[in-house]
């Protein structure tokens, strides 16, 4: 069973949906650890609560040595797979070269459109009417790297942006879960990959 790290910085309410596939059968992983790099936040008290190993990854003293504390914990749980998952910090170009390919991210908007921290939000007030959400792999550069899968969301009339962020995340909940047991079983099946030739 592939071990994989999950990396979160707010509610964890991916987080919560990962361990709740893993638990059905649906998704064919084991959580070998949660990193954080805000130690208080809700999703680590929810992870500890579960008798997950949590690991706090200390920003204060630069990038680079937080990103050392990320590959430490990854030797020792024995993780290939790293799932962000509201993770709120852009990976160094470094880093992304000794993990490529192994790392994942869910982004709530359909890309390459809105890009970056806020792209329910950035959409609801855009005015499309179609939104949605992103599985990719991670890249040097961030919200950029091969599509994995996505999944539309229509913004209706009469959405608030709590609404369109409810609907949102129910279809995150779904989907992630999903595309990381896929991505385990068969690695990168982004369209990017099958190099489509012309006829
Ligand atoms: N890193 C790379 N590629 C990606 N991280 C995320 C996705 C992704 C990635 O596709 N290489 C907001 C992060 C944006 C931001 O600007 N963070 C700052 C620090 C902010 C702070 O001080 O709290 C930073 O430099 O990390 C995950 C999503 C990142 C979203």
């Amino acid at each position: 069973k592939p071990n994989i790290g999950v990396l979160i910085s707010g509610r964890g309410s991916n987080l919560m949906a990962i361990k709740e596939a893993i638990d059905r059968g649906d998704l064919n992983a084991r959580i070998g650890f949660v990193g954080s790099d805000v130690p208080d936040c809700p999703g680590m008290v929810w992870a500890s609560g579960q008798g997950l190993d949590t690991v706090f990854l200390d920003y204060s003293k630069g990038r680079e040595a937080a990103e050392c504390q990320i590959d430490r914990a990854m030797e020792l749980h024995r993780v290939r797979h790293l799932v962000l998952a509201g993770f709120m910090r852009i990976l160094s170009a470094p880093f992304v070269g000794r993990h490529r390919g192994q790392v994942i991210n869910l982004h709530p908007s359909l890309l390459p459109s809105f890009p970056g921290r806020s792209g329910i939000r950035d959409a609801f007030l855009y005015g499309v009417r179609i939104t949605g959400v992103t599985v990719h792999l991670v890249d040097e550069q961030v919200d950029h790297g091969p599509i994995l899968a996505q999944e539309a969301v229509e913004i209706l009339e009469g959405d608030t942006l709590e609404s369109l962020e409810e609907r949102v995340h129910r279809v995150e909940h779904r989907l992630y879960p999903a595309t990381i047991d896929r991505w385990l079983k068969e690695g990168d099946f982004s369209l990017a990959s099958l190099r489509l030739r012309p006829w």
